[in-house]
């Protein structure tokens, strides 16, 4: 069973995903009508998996005999400037996150829930390689500065730049 404080907490955790799932959502959406075919598709694909971290959340929750509650969220950005812009602010929000996930770790350990603490270790293992994922496409974006056939070539590339091939390349 868990106590009321985690499973606010969890809740909280929820909706910080689901928001996750829409701001990668929008840029996804941004970057179609900019042309960026490839980021776009990064980033749909991104989206959909903020959704299953969230699933995972809600699935856990009810299991443990809480209830996972659904609510509205904010509205994410719908403009983004450029596409350096775009995944600096990616990198930016997967911070967010990860002091979001370490808040709530911060919690379990203050109730001694030790199940879900082990669970939540699935969640900051993901956040190591999610931000060393988009450590890996700023260092590129450097590279490239305002060159057009290397942003040609990034966009083309960018959708086989996974969370593995990100780790393999930091050494995480
Ligand atoms: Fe991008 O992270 Fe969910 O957890």
């Amino acid at each position: 069973m868990l106590t009321k404080q985690v499973e606010k907490a969890l809740n909280d955790q929820i909706r910080v995903e689901a928001e996750s799932s829409q701001v990668y959502l929008s840029m996804a959406s941004w970057a179609e009508v900019k042309g960026l075919e490839g980021i776009a598709q990064f980033m749909y694909k991104h989206s959909d998996e903020e959704r299953m971290h969230m699933l995972k959340l809600i699935k856990y929750v009810n299991e443990r005999g809480g209830h996972a509650i659904v609510t509205d969220l904010s509205a994410p950005k719908t403009e983004y400037g450029s596409f350096q812009k775009l995944f600096q602010e990616l990198y930016e929000h997967e911070i967010f996150v990860s002091n979001q996930i370490n808040e709530l770790v911060h919690v379990t350990l203050q109730e001694k829930d030790y199940a879900t603490h082990n669970f939540l270790q699935w969640y900051v293992a993901e956040q190591i390689e999610e931000e060393a994922l988009a450590r890996t496409i700023l260092d590129k974006i450097k590279l490239i500065g305002n060159d057009k056939g290397g942003l040609y070539l990034f966009d083309r590339d960018v959708q086989q730049i996974t969370v593995d091939s990100a780790a393999s390349d930091t050494g995480v």
